[in-house]
């Protein structure tokens, strides 16, 4: 087998966002352009020869030729083992979990998350590094600097690998191990969650749960814990079966696209708790009979109920949130006398919290809960939580929020999604909200009037680094907020993020629809920020 150095050009728009690099399947396809990122990733790694690496996808179109071509790229670039899950499978929580577990250099897992799949979807990659995470901010810009003066790179001329067979190849002088994309996964949960007494409610006649995996990655995850291991009946897990194009659908689990769910849980007869994932496994979705948990408030419930699941019983060192999350975990953190820190969004701004054990619980808004379990979020892992809490608190989902409001208060929540905006008109919008920060502090806007105004930068506790404009906030008086920012994984145009919180301490003002209850905070965002006018669209297209 000869390795091949192959001559190429660098390609502008390598540039990885929120969470690696995410383009439309068709920009994959280019001549080279897959090859180019990975060889980037390659050449700005120390210490790569030799290496142990781990690969997997979320199983979306293309998932298995890029395998097929980073495998025989790693074996010409001198990497020593890589672990690759069964059929190209690993999940990214799975894929943190395995990093972890056999101290690997990294990880690479191709996924677009929650966007569609399929020749007319998306595509993706991302670079985890030996802590099991995203890489940080350092990494990701190493590797683009790289992309903009790549001129060859190397690829071993070999056959395919045989991916769906466990065991070892030999690829060049490379260990090929294709592994069981769930087993690793599964030892952590046990050695987390009491599996005996999730086992006990599972199998419950008078319980009921459904799960939609959305036909993506953790279907398999789902299936063989849940109904496997823990006894739900056949059929607990929908959609279980990870499909290159999702079915058709959006791999996004939230009111909008998880609509079957949505329609069986809000239903007469409906099941005592519902979950979904998205297309990775590293989101989760959380409903009850009638009840939609937010993403914020799981993450506040989670922490308030930690100490009754095995793995967190001596407590919590602190939490984390990412800014535009709600401030209910705060108020569990104060009570708790931990610490809460505010981070940018996107997972790898978690990963110093957790590695210096500063934080347990992180969580995000968009439908993201994790611990230092891993260096990821975690879906499944969120909805085992859940369902640990639910098998000691004997209590249905909606009587445990309804509980915790009336402890904390409650933080009125929703995001605003405006898909597919014209993207000059995006920056435009956040260029003249930008200038006019200064003048709004003091400002009475509605019945609200404005405490603070400013682009959210951040310092990192641990290593001193700074990242700068990472969304812009209003915040008023009454601790209600307002924030704008810029989706960084879409791949079509921009999408506008508009988040909206305001506190309710009194419990008998607890049972109001959030759109009701932020109706003043909605109008205020659009005379702020000119929304309708600007992007042209009288509605946001997905309200969570
Ligand atoms: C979105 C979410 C962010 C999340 C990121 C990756 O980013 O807002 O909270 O970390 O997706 O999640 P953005 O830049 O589009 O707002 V996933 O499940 O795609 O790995
Ligand atoms: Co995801």
């Amino acid at each position: 087998m000869t390795i091949q150095t192959v001559t190429t050009t660098p390609y502008p728009d390598q540039k990885p966002g929120t969470s690696g690099l995410r383009k439309q399947v068709s920009v994959f396809q280019q001549p080279h352009y897959l090859e180019n990122f990975v060889q980037s990733i390659f050449d700005s790694l120390d210490q790569l020869d030799g290496a142990l690496l781990v690969l997997g996808g979320d199983g979306r179109y293309y998932n298995r030729q890029a395998i097929q071509t980073i495998l025989k790229m790693a074996a010409a670039n001198g990497v020593g083992q890589v672990k690759v899950g069964q059929g190209g499978i690993l999940s990214t929580p799975a894929t943190s979990c395995v990093i972890r577990k056999f101290q690997a250099l990294g990880g690479i897992i191709l996924s677009a998350s929650h966007n569609p799949g399929g020749p007319q979807g998306d595509f993706g990659i991302k670079y985890n590094v030996s802590n099991g995470g995203p890489a940080p901010e350092k990494v990701t810009e190493a590797i683009y600097a790289r992309s903009q003066r790549l001129d060859r790179y190397k690829i071993l001329e070999a056959g395919d690998i045989n991916l769906d067979k466990l065991g070892e190849t030999q690829l060049g002088s490379m260990r090929v191990e294709v592994i069981d994309a769930v087993a690793d996964y599964q030892a952590l949960m046990e050695s987390i969650f009491d599996f005996d007494r999730i086992r006990a409610l599972l199998t419950r006649p008078d319980f009921k749960m459904c799960m939609d995996a959305l036909h993506a990655v953790t279907g398999p995850y789902a299936r063989q814990i849940l109904e496997g291991t823990l006894g739900a009946p056949a059929g607990t897990v929908r959609n279980g079966i990870p499909l290159e194009d999702f079915g058709g659908g959006h791999p996004d689990p939230n009111l909008v696209y998880a609509h079957d769910l949505v329609e069986r849980m809000f239903s007469l007869t409906p099941p005592d708790f519902g979950a979904a994932s998205d297309g990775d496994g590293d989101r989760n979705m959380i409903l009850g009979g009638n009840f939609f948990v937010t993403p914020s408030d799981s993450l506040a419930v989670l922490a308030a109920n930690a100490t009754l699941v095995p793995g967190y019983r001596s407590g919590l060192a602190g939490i984390a949130r990412s800014m535009p999350t709600s401030g209910a975990a705060d108020r569990v953190a104060a009570k708790l006398g931990i610490d809460c820190y505010e981070t940018p969004t996107g997972w790898k701004f978690f990963g110093n919290l957790l590695d210096a054990g500063k934080a347990t619980l992180c969580g995000e808004e968009s439908f993201g809960t994790g611990s230092n379990h891993i260096r990821e979020k975690d879906g499944l892992w969120a909805v085992l939580f859940w369902l640990n809490i639910l098998a000691v608190k004997g209590q249905s989902v909606e009587a445990i929020l309804q509980d915790h409001w009336a402890t904390y208060g409650r933080n009125y929540y929703s995001r605003h999604d405006y898909e597919g905006v014209e993207s000059d008109r995006a920056h435009q919008l956040i260029t003249q909200l930008r200038a006019k920060l200064p003048q709004l502090p003091g400002q009475t806007l509605g019945s609200m009037t404005v405490d603070y105004a400013d682009d959210f930068s951040y310092t990192d506790p641990i290593d001193g680094s700074v990242s700068e404009r990472q969304g812009v906030r209003v915040g008023f008086t009454d601790g209600s907020r307002i924030i704008f920012r810029l989706s960084g994984t879409g791949t079509q145009g921009a999408t506008l993020r508009l988040y909206l919180e305001s506190y309710e301490p009194d419990p008998h003002q607890h049972g109001s629809d959030p759109q009701t209850s932020l109706a003043e905070l909605i109008e205020i965002a659009d005379q702020i920020a000119q929304i309708r006018t600007l992007t042209g669209m009288e509605q946001p297209t997905v309200i969570t």
